[in-house]
């Protein structure tokens, strides 16, 4: 008898071992995950794009191809200054339109003639990716290439001879500058061009042409870090946002099929079931042109206009990448540069304090009852520590309890997306003298807003004075992982 009862507690033991070990077990990846690069390029969260090119001098955005090298000639070009002004802005990097469809290159290539090295800038001795690569090394900015793979110049553009020059030019990018951390294929391909004198209109098959898998191996082997954005069917690591007017969907999923074209919509939100993690990028202009023109001095876009397209990218789980174009003296313009400095002061004074420090936090469920995964590790200021619910847990609420009556107008969560992707639909609450308030995004273009979070997700709305927050997740993939929870107050404009 004793025996048996000594096998049958023996039992209970090993069963509620087995049970609380599956329980407070780590969760299991859901659906892709991102890539260590594409994971640290996440992080960086804003860089730039430098536009500049043969266009500065022609007042053109796309230049045909016969523009003569020798108008290009900057009385004063400094990319130190590029730099400054784009680390002041935010922007942890930049990518420079090295070769743009008009097929001048700002390095000397020694696969053709057009290019700085026929300008009479520094007497044709000057290279402008050498100069930038430079600068942004000394203030510690990453580095990047725009490569148009559309060249308006070459005489040979439709057929294969082409692309093997726009392969040795994009091999010079690669191996004679150092680390870049990204190369950027512009989707505008083919249609009328010099083309070496021939004035015709010539088409290409996207899906064929470029022989892009191929391409792709060779930066893999060069710069396995560097991460390739492409608006083809040829999916890179990063997509396309569907627009040039710095928003990106409430609703933004990093996953898409890697195979097949996506439309602007799917580019803008992502596909939930997608089988590959390709994470949006937004870019857009601080002008209305991509390249420099007079015109617009007086349209650069103001502060409050710069940071709604930061809630609308960052805050929609996406990078911000924004163009700074360049004056034809080689500079970036007083105005761009005074707009960016203000714009990120901005971002720095409304997210410099979480107004959750300090309060009590409380889950509806915590994994395991474990401390690794306790409500507390989403304001640790620790991006590897995570809340997380049990498997099978995908409704639960988050109550952020202030003590005394709080004003804020900001929420900002963030999931832990090295591990998937989860979080479909969430509510946030208010509680305004004793009763809960919903809040919405007063962004939003559609819906609450309410719905995917990804690497961030930021919520705006009008000031409000509550003693707590109610965060509430209603729908996921799975068990939710929360990294970051934040609330604050943006000052007025
Ligand atoms: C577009 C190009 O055609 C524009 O000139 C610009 O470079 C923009 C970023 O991408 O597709």
């Amino acid at each position: 008898m004793n025996r048996i009862v000594r096998l049958v507690t023996w039992l209970m033991v090993i069963t509620n071992t087995g049970v609380a070990t599956a329980q407070v077990s780590p969760p299991e990846p859901c659906g892709p995950v991102p890539s260590a690069k594409q994971l640290r390029w996440q992080q960086m969260e804003m860089y730039a794009f430098i536009h500049y090119s043969l266009n500065t001098y022609t007042d053109q955005e796309w230049g045909y191809g016969d523009e003569s090298p020798t108008l290009f000639n900057p009385s004063d070009l400094d990319c130190r200054q590029w730099v400054t002004v784009c680390r002041q802005a935010g922007m942890r990097g930049i990518i420079l339109t090295a070769k743009h469809h008009c097929g001048f290159c700002l390095w000397p290539s020694a696969y053709t003639d057009y290019s700085v090295a026929h300008s009479p800038w520094r007497d044709g001795q000057g290279d402008v990716v050498r100069e930038l690569a430079e600068a942004c090394r000394e203030q510690g900015l990453e580095c990047a290439v725009y490569l148009s793979p559309w060249d308006r110049h070459h005489a040979r553009y439709g057929e294969p001879a082409y692309v093997d020059y726009f392969r040795n030019q994009l091999r010079e990018l690669l191996t004679q500058y150092g680390d870049l951390f990204e190369v950027w294929f512009d989707g505008a391909n083919g249609g009328d061009g010099w083309y070496g004198g021939a004035n015709e209109t010539r088409r290409i098959d996207r899906t064929t042409y470029y022989h892009w898998p191929e391409t792709y191996r060779m930066v893999r082997a060069l710069q396995p870090e560097c991460l390739i954005w492409n608006d083809g069917g040829d999916r890179g690591d990063l997509r396309w946002i569907g627009n040039e007017a710095g928003r990106a969907g409430v609703t933004n999923w990093s996953l898409v099929n890697h195979v097949g074209d996506l439309d602007e919509q799917l580019l803008q939100h992502g596909q939930e079931n997608g089988d590959a993690w390709v994470p949006g990028e937004t870019n857009t202009s601080i002008r209305p042109g991509w390249f420099y023109h007079a015109s617009e001095d007086d349209k650069v876009k103001t502060v409050e206009q710069l940071l709604e397209t930061y809630y609308k990218s960052v805050g929609r789980n996406s990078t911000l990448l924004l163009n700074f174009p360049v004056m034809p003296n080689g500079r970036i313009h007083p105005v761009d540069s005074a707009r960016g400095a203000e714009f990120y002061e901005k971002v720095q004074q409304t997210f410099a304090h979480n107004l959750a420090y300090g309060a009590a936090v409380t889950a509806t469920n915590v994994r395991g009852n474990d401390q690794r995964f306790s409500a507390q590790n989403t304001i640790d200021n620790n991006p590897d520590t995570y809340w997380a619910t049990d498997d099978g847990v995908t409704t639960a609420s988050f109550t952020i309890d202030f003590g005394h009556p709080t004003t804020f107008n900001r929420f900002l969560a963030e999931e832990y997306i090295a591990l998937g992707q989860r979080v479909r639909k969430f509510t946030l609450e208010a509680m305004v003298n004793g009763l809960w308030q919903p809040l919405e995004d007063s962004l939003a273009e559609e819906g609450d807003g309410l719905t995917t979070i990804g690497h961030r997700r930021i919520i705006c709305f009008p000031t409000i004075t509550a003693t707590s927050l109610r965060f509430t997740i209603t729908d996921a993939k799975a068990c939710p992982l929360l990294s970051r929870i934040g609330i604050y107050l943006a000052p007025s404009p």
